[in-house]
């Protein structure tokens, strides 16, 4: 479709959600057959076996708030996303967490907090997490406005309310401009779209606290732009194993090592391939392949299921799988919401 089409605006929201839900059943498992996870997928067709339906974690009551925060302060407003990240996990506290993110939200609920980004930043001895809480949240920043600036301006923010460590919220800032540039359609010339992703993260990471949470973690110069690196050279292979992608990127809970994962796995499942069914499309490979790779199942299938929803836009997902998922219909109408903020910013206003 058209770039920015509402289309491809609901396909992210939608699809981020979808990921979420259904890549809950395999979080944290080691190995996942592709036949489990098309066992998974196959029973959300099937009204008679289904579970019912399939609750979302802390990645979509995360990016919930985000989106509500967006839409009702019309812009970025720390004070507000931090109330709302606090009241969501005091209202319902039992989504799955991180273990150590659940501090900083306690402490974001206090009254008399001057700081919301102190708490942060009080994590791990006052490293910060690197985790990919801030990550797993960050797509409808790239839905809320059209300027890259502001995109990674909001995203890097918006993810230091609880990850203060660098290769925390610059997972997240990747994460945003992946959907970002998705939605443009930058995605139909892939060799170009990873090198943009490159150009970007290099202005994005160098600076002294890049260098310093690299060097003291003991990672690349620049850690998300040697992954990406990585992921370039994984597309330009004819075929890759599962064991590799997760050696070569990881399917971890930090940052580093899902986000690219999770990008991988969209441009992977751009063609058709021999370990998906086909009659599936490009989002259903998508999401099957990242469920198949284990570990963080559902925060990278929501990741790549924002990506790859704003390329193929909301018709790619299949209607029964939809119907599935707690918080869909609201990603729906959202979607609209913040594609009118987006074009609001777009006239200057
Ligand atoms: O990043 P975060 O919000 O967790 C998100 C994940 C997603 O998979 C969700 O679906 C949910 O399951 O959790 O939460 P954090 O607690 O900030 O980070 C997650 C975990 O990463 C921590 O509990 C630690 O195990 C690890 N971690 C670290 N460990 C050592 N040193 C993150 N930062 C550090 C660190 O600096
Ligand atoms: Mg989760
Ligand atoms: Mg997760």
């Amino acid at each position: 479709g058209p770039a920015a089409s509402l289309s491809r605006f609901r396909g992210a929201l939608v699809a981020a959600v979808l990921g979420d839900c259904v890549g809950g059943e395999f979080e944290g498992a080691e190995e996942v057959p592709m036949e489990s996870v098309l066992q998974h997928l196959s029973n959300l067709d099937d009204e008679t076996k289904g579970s019912g339906i399939l609750e979302y974690s802390d990645d979509t009551a995360m990016a919930r708030c985000v989106v509500q925060s967006l839409l009702t302060r019309v812009g970025f407003d720390e004070q507000d996303m931090a109330r709302r990240f606090a009241k969501e996990y005091s209202m319902s506290p039992g989504r799955g967490y991180g273990s150590g993110v659940i501090q900083v939200l306690k402490k974001l609920s206090s009254p008399q907090l001057s700081d919301v980004y102190q708490p942060a930043k009080d994590q791990f001895n006052g490293r910060g997490s690197f985790g990919n809480g801030g990550a797993m949240r960050a797509a409808p920043f790239a839905l809320a406005f059209p300027d890259p600036a502001d995109v990674k301006r909001c995203a890097r923010q918006g993810a230091m309310l609880t990850h203060s460590c660098s290769l925390g919220y610059n997972g997240a800032v990747l994460q945003a401009l992946a959907v970002h540039l998705s939605l443009q359609g930058a995605i139909d010339k892939p060799q170009q779209f990873i090198s943009r992703l490159i150009t970007e993260m290099e202005e994005v990471e160098s600076n002294d606290e890049t260098r310093n949470d690299a060097r003291i973690l003991k990672e690349a110069e620049k850690p998300f732009c040697e992954r990406l690196h990585r992921v370039r050279d994984l597309m330009d292979r004819s075929t890759v194993s599962i064991e590799e992608v997760i050696s070569e990127l990881g399917n971890g809970i930090a940052a580093l090592h899902s986000v690219p994962t999770a990008i991988f796995c969209v441009l992977h499942c751009l063609q058709p391939r021999e370990c998906l069914p086909a009659n599936y499309g490009g989002l259903e490979r998508t999401i099957a392949y990242s469920l198949a790779l284990g570990g963080d199942t559902d925060t990278i299938a929501c990741m790549a299921g924002a990506i790859a929803g704003a390329h193929y836009g909301i018709e790619a997902i299949p209607q029964s799988w939809i119907r599935c998922c707690e918080g869909a219909e609201d990603a729906h109408v959202n979607a609209e919401r913040l594609r009118m903020l987006y074009h609001r910013s777009s006239q200057g206003g």
